[in-house]
């Protein structure tokens, strides 16, 4: 027992240093590379800082605002089927605000705060952008444009956005609201929670078996194609599959029971399924014998007329 708890205080002492996340502060060692591009040896970097060029526009600096953008894991559970998150989703501010972002990414994993849509003239392909690789802090300042505009912020990182760290930046009273914000607008991809295990279980089940059916089914052609072949039979082209919904004998199908239709549940009306089934099949050699009257006597036809010919 007393072995177990030392263990046990060990497993503690050890992990006290791993739990406590250590936030590295970009802010004070980054190196200014000009275009307000700034870069650190740690990971860090802004693009598109710019603390005093006014955009076109703005005759002066309405607003001066700081905010902070925390980014993570943790900040997805709220929302079903994302993994990672920014704390807000949300930002409002009036035209020509001069916006000081702190960012803490408290992931051991690169996160951005990358913002979309900016002058170009201003601001390098429109985007000002702050990056950290793992738990750290680094801030950077840009003044907004005018007019009411929704801009996009997102971490570009592969798949970071579409996991969820996304949030809109509305300048003014926005232009519209972006799709797939978490908890703000809806997905565009929907994801599906209102099946239970069990149930998707069984519809696996199910398209495994189509799928198997299907196997054998294309096995069994291959095989008499194989056949066909060995035999010497020449092997017609395959018809192009029709892949539309109503292909031409479709609409012919259902016009002819659309026509026959009333005529038949005339017939039918007070018959038992036996009934029914053997009128079909009666309806169906009456068929066949009639078509086999007509090729008959096409035959005869053309012997006849052989016969007309002068034989020598
Ligand atoms: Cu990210």
């Amino acid at each position: 027992m007393v072995k177990l708890l030392s263990v046990g205080l060990l497993l503690v002492a050890f992990s006290a240093p791993i739990l406590a996340v250590d936030y590295e502060d970009h802010d004070g060692m980054l190196m200014d590379h000009g275009d307000g591009h700034l870069m650190d040896m740690a990971g860090g970097m802004v693009m598109g800082q710019n603390t005093s060029t006014l955009p076109g526009g703005c005759d002066s600096i309405s607003e001066t605002k700081e905010i902070t953008v925390h980014a993570g894991h943790k900040y997805a559970e709220k929302f079903p089927g994302r993994m990672y998150a920014f704390d807000t989703q949300e930002f409002n501010f009036k035209p020509c605000t001069k916006l000081t972002v702190h960012f803490i990414n408290e992931d051991h994993v690169r996160h951005q705060w990358m913002m979309h849509g900016l002058p170009k003239y201003l601001y390098p392909k429109g985007m000002f952008h702050l990056e950290a690789s793992g738990p750290a802090k680094i801030s950077g300042t840009l003044i907004l444009p005018p007019g009411d505009k929704t801009y996009l912020v997102h971490c570009d990182i592969a798949q970071h956005m579409e996991k969820g760290m996304k949030a809109q930046l509305k300048v003014g009273k926005g232009d519209g609201d972006l799709p797939s914000i978490p908890g703000v607008t809806a997905p565009v991809v929907a994801d599906d929670y209102k099946a239970t295990l069990p149930e998707l279980a069984v519809k696996a089940q199910l398209d495994a078996k189509v799928d198997e059916a299907a196997a054998i089914k294309a096995a069994a052609v291959a095989k008499q194609a194989a056949a066909d072949k060995k035999a010497g039979v020449v092997a017609q082209p395959a018809a192009p599959a029709d892949d539309s919904l109503f292909s031409g004998t479709t609409i012919i199908g259902l016009a002819i029971g659309l026509i026959i239709a009333p005529f038949l549940a005339r017939k039918f009306k007070g018959m038992s399924v036996a009934e029914v089934v053997a009128y079909c099949f009666e309806l169906l050699s009456q068929g066949i014998s009639y078509t086999v009257k007509l090729l008959s006597g096409l035959l005869s036809l053309f012997s006849k007329k052989n016969n007309v010919l002068p034989s020598k």
